[in-house]
């Protein structure tokens, strides 16, 4: 197992922006911001009860979302779980067709048929549907990557889950079948260090999740998700190695959950000091923003602007989202089989009530 020290990576010489250009550093910078000012008004909306549904808030964990999915390409496949919208937003995920889906929409991934954090957009995007049995797409995940293997096709698949679910026997059998078919896919456990109400030291006697992996024969690494360049640099790692051929990894990603399993939760159980200290000394965002600032790749203004991109784009979206259709009852048994070309046509918008 090897713990990924941001200080290591960026010793005096090293290349501090992991190969990546000016203009993907900023690309990083909009999606993190993206991601929490989505989070931020979605749960603003929720608490006003304008939101209906439930929300799984990924505030704080951000570096790892952006960080992991940054490193996979179009043709890649994600396999995410409640929490990880981010990591959907940053594989391309429409916004307006995101905030479509939260409100039962047509134009929502799923037209209107699932909960609002069950979004994916699998013909398109390639994200799976997000799946409420944890973890079940982890298993999902090495089918997808067992495909990819036996087509010959250089394509990765990466799954993500939380701690807690880990604990699952699914977990574990994903892990040793992905090892001994060396299937091309990346691992990740977005320890944010709680699984509802139960902590760490409670789900599990072993120090780091991260050295599980040794018990499957993979590689392991655990990495400060505070620091998104250095999560997508040994994200990035991992899956090239997969795509050459050299089998899976096992990331562990460790954040803090800020808010509470979902919106009703006021999270009571998490230390306040820990919880500050997060926020104050940790967060992903405004340490990416600073650093850039510092390393001149931005200023300050730049940095406004990237905000109220993101803020008009939200308000574009909720606009978008309130003005779509709720899916037709005629639709119903429409789309259960490929076949049907359901999914392929324009969803049907005659007698929504909109
Ligand atoms: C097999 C299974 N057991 C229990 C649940 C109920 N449940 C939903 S989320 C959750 C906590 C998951 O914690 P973790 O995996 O750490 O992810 P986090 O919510 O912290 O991101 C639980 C117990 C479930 N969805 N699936």
């Amino acid at each position: 197992m090897v713990t990924s020290t941001p200080e290591r990576a960026r010793t005096p010489g090293a290349d501090w922006r992991v190969g990546l250009s000016d203009d993907q550093l900023k690309e990083l910078l909009y999606l993190l911001k993206l991601c929490r000012y989505f989070d931020e008004r979605m749960e603003a909306l929720y608490r006003q009860g304008r939101l209906p549904g439930a929300i799984y808030s990924g505030r704080g964990q951000e570096g790892t979302h952006v960080g992991v999915a940054y490193a996979l390409r179009p043709e890649d496949s994600l396999f995410p779980t409640h929490r990880d919208l981010s990591a959907q937003l940053t594989k391309g995920l429409d916004l307006k067709r995101v905030m479509a889906q939260y409100w039962g929409r047509i134009d929502g991934y799923t037209r209107g048929r699932d909960g609002n954090s069950h979004v994916g957009d699998w013909f398109g995007h390639r994200t799976w549907t997000v799946m409420s049995h944890l973890p079940i797409a982890y298993p999902v995940a090495c089918g997808a990557a067992l495909a990819y293997k036996r087509r010959g096709e250089a394509r990765v698949a990466m799954g993500i889950c939380g701690d807690g679910a880990t604990s699952n026997g699914r977990w574990h059998e994903a892990l040793n079948v992905s090892a001994i078919h060396q299937l091309p896919v990346v691992w990740v456990v977005n320890n944010n260090q709680y699984a509802y109400s139960t902590p760490n030291p409670l789900e599990f006697r072993v120090p780091t999740i991260a050295e599980r992996a040794a018990a499957y024969g993979m590689p392991g690494v655990r990495v400060d998700a505070q620091d998104v360049l250095e999560v997508y640099r040994v994200a990035r790692e991992a899956v090239e190695r997969a795509r050459e051929g050299g089998g899976p990894t096992l990331i562990e990603c460790v954040s803090l959950r800020w808010r509470g399993h979902a919106g009703h939760d006021p999270a009571k159980y998490v230390p306040k000091e820990l919880l500050e200290r997060y926020m104050r000394e940790k967060d992903p965002v405004a340490r990416f923003a600073s650093l850039l600032i510092e390393r001149g790749v931005v200023d300050e203004e730049e940095v406004k602007r990237v905000q109220e991109r993101v803020e008009n784009e939200f308000d574009e979206g909720y606009r978008f989202a309130q003005a779509s259709p709720f899916p037709v009852p005629e639709d119903v048994t429409k789309g259960l089989f490929t076949d049907d070309g359901y999914w392929a046509s324009e969803p049907s918008r005659e007698g929504g009530t909109g």
